[in-house]
């Protein structure tokens, strides 16, 4: 008997061969190449294909932090993956990948193989901003989202969901990484000894640091609806083959363009806003990269990106909001309110969420990989950015607005 507590590249054809569910979509006995191609912090990734083409990814869940294997980490979170990317697929299934199956004994998802995509981060690094991706992930969002609250769901039901879908583990690395971590002294954080004096600010910030923690409170008891809980721009698959800059950076989508949300393993039933929040930190992530590499154009075009993804959101919702399943009490004039409070949660946790990839654990590539030069600049744009859209987003219904003030930060702090 093959032990498959840790795929391998020579076990992997015994493994499929073992799951019944997967007889239909792969020949296990003529596989022409398997490939690992997991590079994220948590799990094993395998692309299959048979001789005939056909193909599928599987993805195991690894006991610990792949690239840390001294933090222990449950491998239950497959079982969460599984739950949100079903639920997701049944309402949205153009922007995820399909499960084909999902084996809890060995932690092991099959998976729609996504590889004529690019990972949306990668392309942004490389200048390709695929602006229309903005607009589908806002639909993604809105569609989840509806779907999986108690507008879209029996009463009953949404509080199986919550049961079904709660992520202990791993939404304490979100309440530490994000919302904690990078206002106190802890080894998981690491910056420039140029920016020291940037977090030092941060933390002084009184007012700040209060956002945050009623943020991180927002986080641990809000039960809106299914969440990805991990959207950030390396979690989104694009493509784009029409391929042309124009094709790649204009708002409308290429005929034959795809976006595709994946890696939903830190899902679970909280705050709709937290996925547009993710989004949006990215968006000022990559704008900064942008700017600290004199591509102001560029900067600008990402930083219409949040209105993009809102403005979808928007109107999705609104579409979706005469299908409600109980209007008793949720007329009209409920969902302009319920709006307002997600757009203002995104807001919030989009600021989180770009300052902790500049302090804490698990930076984003994209400031990563700029020399030392440009990285402090932007750095600090990111941090000054996301404290601002901390403290003055309130009340602020235009997010276009307060993406132009993001933009204005990122331009001083890269001059300097
Ligand atoms: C230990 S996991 C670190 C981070 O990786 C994921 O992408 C999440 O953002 C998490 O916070
Ligand atoms: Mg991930």
């Amino acid at each position: 008997m093959t032990d498959f507590t840790q795929l391998r590249s020579d076990t992997v054809a015994a493994y499929l061969a073992s799951r019944p569910a997967l007889a239909s979509r792969i020949d296990a006995s003529a596989l022409a190449s398997v490939r690992e191609v997991g590079d994220g912090n948590l799990n094993l990734v395998f692309i299959l294909a048979d001789v005939s083409g056909a193909s599928l990814v599987l993805k195991q869940s690894l006991p610990h932090v792949r690239t840390d294997p001294s933090w222990p980490m449950t491998r239950e979170r497959s079982a969460r993956e599984a739950v949100v990317l079903a639920a997701h697929e049944a309402a949205d299934a153009a922007h995820v990948p399909a499960l084909y199956d999902f084996d809890p004994e060995h932690y092991v998802l099959a998976i729609e193989n996504l590889s004529d995509h690019r990972v949306w981060r990668n392309e942004l690094n490389a200048g390709r901003v695929h602006a229309y991706a903005a607009a589908s992930l806002g639909q993604y969002v809105a569609r989840t989202a509806f779907a999986t609250s108690p507008l879209g769901l029996d009463p009953l039901e949404h509080k199986r969901l919550i049961a079904r879908a709660v992520n202990p583990e791993l939404q304490q690395i979100t309440e530490d990484l994000v919302f904690t971590e990078p206002y106190i002294a802890h080894p998981h954080n690491a910056v420039l000894p140029a920016n020291e004096p940037d977090v030092a600010a941060l933390r002084a910030d009184h007012a700040l640091v209060r956002e945050m923690g009623l943020a991180k409170l927002r986080f641990m008891t809000t039960a809106q609806s299914l969440i990805h809980g991990d959207l950030h721009t390396g979690s989104v698959f694009v493509r784009a083959a029409a391929g042309s800059a124009d094709a790649v950076d204009g708002a409308d989508a290429p005929a034959d363009a795809s976006v595709r949300a994946f890696d939903s393993e830190f899902g679970f039933v909280g705050p709709t806003g937290f996925d547009l929040g993710a989004l949006w930190a990215n968006f000022i992530i990559a704008a900064a990269r942008a700017e600290a590499l004199g591509e102001s154009d560029r900067a600008a075009l990402i930083l219409t990106l949040p209105g993009e993804l809102w403005a979808s959101f928007e109107t999705e919702y609104r579409s979706l909001w005469p299908s409600r399943i109980d209007p008793r009490v949720w007329g009209d004039e409920v969902l302009d309110a319920w709006l307002a409070g997600i757009r203002d949660d995104a807001a919030i946790f989009a600021a989180a969420k770009a300052i902790r990839r500049i302090v804490g654990f698990a930076k984003a590539a994209d400031i990563e990989t700029l020399p030392p030069a440009q990285r402090e600049g932007a750095a600090r744009g990111v941090l000054r950015a996301g404290r601002a859209l901390a403290l003055t987003r309130r009340g602020i219904a235009d997010v276009d607005a307060l993406a132009a003030e993001s933009l204005a930060i990122l331009r001083v702090a890269g001059a300097r």
